[in-house]
């Protein structure tokens, strides 16, 4: 094998959610490895950052012609794929989401086949393409034909893969490759000043960070942190925005609380709050994996999560902090209190969290994907 690098394609949403982390940090890393990347997407990936060598951006920008009520995202998405992957002479695409990143990807592969050129599709399944979308029969068929099409499938966890076989027709192996962190990005004493200005020195802060969806429950977020002021002081961080923003400071206000719980809006890093915060509290109806969860670790900070789809992967119950079925507010509370109110106690949950979310490391995880990558490339390109 000789040394030619590996020229991928990464197509993925750019907002806050979790899948555009990982798949931003993934191509930043494989580019630091000496990897040409290629991120195609309708705006700059948030955790792209500032330039680095061998990563490109492409945008894909859809024309507003007046007779299309619904613009045709997915089929301008597809042939900017074709286009990058001419011009760059691509060896693979990495497509996150299911829905319209997989499905589109398959069809540049048909047009490009039709030109003799191979392109080998990776998709990685994230969650709510299955969990939320998959249930959905508008978009079965489509969702499927993606799977099965594909050269290779990951999922982010052993729970959404069981969920994917038992949603859909799939005849494709689904490989686990489980979300990352990069603990360089944790490794940054606690800024002291910012703490204070959120809470005073001894007085815990939550924190809750997400997009605000239905599927958050972000009224539980409020609920189990008013049982804990009820018993101690402390301080509730919400970061992030969404439809339950509205109804989340309404509710705090009801439960006279409103001036403990600080609701800071979007923030670019969330890595940043979490290094100020004492717990993370993520009472989410679903969730594939958590990475939030996982950020909250790598931060030494203990969760207090539900114990639905991949959560129990990553947050360990009474090691790196506690799960409760959903809904379970009382017990969620209880668990956060018994941390908060021993000092001793929450230093344990604090380190064992951390130690743990190091079985995660980015440095462990790469290499799986590249094991993936490596039989549907050409010969001479080393990986
Ligand atoms: O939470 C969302 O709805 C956004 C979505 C995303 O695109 O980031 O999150 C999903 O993918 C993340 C990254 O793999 C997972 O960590 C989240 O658990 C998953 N969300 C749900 O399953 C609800």
């Amino acid at each position: 094998m000789t040394n030619s690098q590996l020229r991928i394609g990464i197509v993925c949403y750019p907002t806050f959610g979790g899948s555009g982390v990982v798949a931003t940090e993934l191509g930043k890393s494989l580019a630091s490895r000496g990897h040409e990347v290629h991120f195609i997407t309708y705006s700059e990936p948030v955790r792209l950052g500032s330039f680095h060598p061998r990563v490109y951006y492409h945008e894909v920008e859809v024309s507003k012609y007046p007779l299309f009520e619904y613009p045709p995202y997915e089929l301008v998405l597809t042939s900017k794929m074709v286009e990058v992957v001419r011009a760059h002479r691509l060896n693979l695409l990495h497509v996150h989401y299911a829905i319209p990143h997989a499905s589109a990807a398959i069809m540049a592969k048909r047009i490009l086949a039709a030109e003799g050129i191979h392109l080998p599709v990776v998709t990685t399944l994230h969650g709510t393409d299955i969990t939320l979308l998959g249930k959905d029969p508008s978009f079965e068929p489509v969702i499927s034909h993606a799977i099965n099409e594909s050269d290779c499938v990951t999922a982010v966890s052993h729970s959404l893969r069981e969920d994917t076989l038992k949603l859909f027709g799939v005849q494709q192996e689904i490989h686990v490759v489980h979300n990352f962190v990069k603990p360089a990005h944790f490794d940054k004493p606690r800024d002291v000043q910012s703490r204070d200005s959120l809470a005073s020195a001894g007085v815990p802060l939550l924190c809750h960070i997400s997009n605000f969806r239905p599927v958050k429950r972000i009224g539980d977020v409020i609920r189990i942190f008013h049982k804990v002021r009820n018993t101690m002081e402390a301080k509730l961080l919400m970061v992030g925005d969404g439809p339950e923003r509205h109804a989340a400071e309404q509710l705090a206000s009801a439960l006279q609380i409103r001036e403990d719980v600080i609701f800071l809006g979007k923030v670019k890093n969330p890595i940043e709050p979490l290094l100020l915060s004492d717990l993370l509290l993520l009472p989410s109806e679903t969730e594939s994996f958590g990475l939030v969860a996982l950020e909250a670790m790598a931060a030494g900070v203990p969760v207090v999560s539900t114990n639905v789809g991949g959560l129990p992967e990553v947050n360990v119950h009474g090691v790196t902090g506690f799960l409760h079925p959903v809904g379970a507010i009382e017990e969620m509370a209880g668990s956060a209190l018994s941390m908060l109110q021993t000092p001793g106690t929450l230093q344990h949950f604090r380190d064992r969290a951390k130690a743990h979310a190091d079985g995660f490391n980015l440095d462990h995880i790469l290499p799986q994907y590249l094991s993936l990558y490596c039989p549907l490339l050409p010969p001479d390109i080393s990986c």
